[in-house]
């Protein structure tokens, strides 16, 4: 069975790697080959090193690396080069990198500095992490180099900051008047992408932010398009529980663009493609016509219970086939 699903960091991550534990326990499921469309917004420059933080969150959380209390970043990191780099006065020094972190990123660098475009040096990264043994593809959204920032108003002045800054730094606490990606107009879908979302027998949206994570991806020039032409259903998951974002600031994104902190303005957003929505149990929404609403525990508290979630996503899905 193929399944695509576009995914931002940490929740989209810990979703996927609950589909997989799903697919290896349930019986009933035949062997899934799962390609992952990851968003690169996130994407930064910082010491000369290209970092790809959804990336590298799918990847570590996939491949068994992850620093699991964060989230983010790699399990048993040290960080020596942070502190000498600060010893010497470089900046920034509210972007946390460890060192077998910076080890991804300097690869990265190198690779991408001869010439490799992003999705092949994602191949190399997804073999360092046996990710090709589980089934599953990773491509980045897009190989053209694009990035998320944050229109920012302080003291009645506007400038844009890069989205890391604005979520980093400032816990996006500082007044956000709107995301302008640079590069998105431009870009073009990455090898296989298109062609991933055609070809599905399901398309699964994973609980991530709808604004900063898959409303980004649906950005790229094609996708939406192909997302509204493809023949498979396609099933998203709320990231709401309790009215609120499970974690990170999906909330103040969503206020940012207008949008109510609710699952039904959730599943607005992906209206004009989205055939199935799983909402938490505890969720006021109701299914409507075109939208069939399941409502299920949504809180990924361990792998079973992410396995459990994915699972019914996927249920949901062949059901609608
Ligand atoms: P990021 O790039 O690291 O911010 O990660 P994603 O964009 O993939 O996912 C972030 C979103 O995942 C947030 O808006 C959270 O509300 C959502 N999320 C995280 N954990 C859970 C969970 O256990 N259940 C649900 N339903 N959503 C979650
Ligand atoms: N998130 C933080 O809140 N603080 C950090 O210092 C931080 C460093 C970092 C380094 C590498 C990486 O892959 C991710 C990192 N993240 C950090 C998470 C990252 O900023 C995510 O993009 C955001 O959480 C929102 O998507
Ligand atoms: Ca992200």
């Amino acid at each position: 069975m193929r399944i695509t699903a576009l995914a931002g960091g940490v929740g989209g991550a810990r979703f996927l790697r609950g589909l997989l534990h799903h697919a290896r326990t349930a019986p009933s499921t035949e062997p899934v080959e799962l390609t992952v469309i990851g968003n690169t917004g996130d994407d930064i420059t910082l010491f000369g090193l290209r970092i790809c933080p959804d990336l590298d969150t799918l990847l570590y959380t996939l491949g068994g690396g992850i620093h699991e209390g964060q989230g983010w970043g790699r399990a048993d990191e040290s960080h020596h080069m942070a502190q000498e780099l600060a010893a010497l006065g470089a900046e920034p020094t509210w972007f946390g990198l460890g060192d077998k972190d910076f080890a991804t990123h300097v690869f990265r660098s190198q690779l991408l500095g001869r010439g490799m475009p992003l999705s092949g040096v994602v191949e190399r990264l997804s073999a360092r992490w046996g990710l090709d043994e589980q089934g599953v593809r990773l491509l980045p959204m897009t190989d053209t180099p694009v990035e998320t920032h944050v229109v920012v108003s302080e003291d009645g002045e506007q400038r844009a900051i890069h989205f890391q800054e604005w979520w980093v730094r400032h816990r996006a606490e500082l007044p956000a008047e709107r995301f302008v990606v640079a590069g998105l107009d431009r870009a073009t879908p990455a090898p296989g992408v298109l062609d991933a979302i055609r070809e599905a027998d399901v398309v699964l949206l994973p609980p991530s932010n709808p604004v900063v994570s898959i409303g980004i991806i649906l950005g790229v020039p094609g996708v939406r398009d192909a997302l509204r032409g493809s023949r498979a259903p396609v099933v998203g998951v709320s990231p709401l529980v309790g009215g609120r974002p499970v974690r990170g600031h999906a909330d103040v994104c969503l206020r940012t663009i207008g949008v109510d902190e609710t699952s039904e303005a959730v599943a607005g957003l992906y209206a004009d493609f989205l055939d199935g929505w799983l909402v938490d149990e505890d969720d006021p929404m109701t299914s409507r016509r075109g939208l069939e609403v399941v409502h299920r525990p949504l809180l990924m508290s361990s792998t079973d219970a992410a396995a459990a979630m994915a699972g019914a996503a996927l249920d949901l899905g062949l059901r609608l086939r």
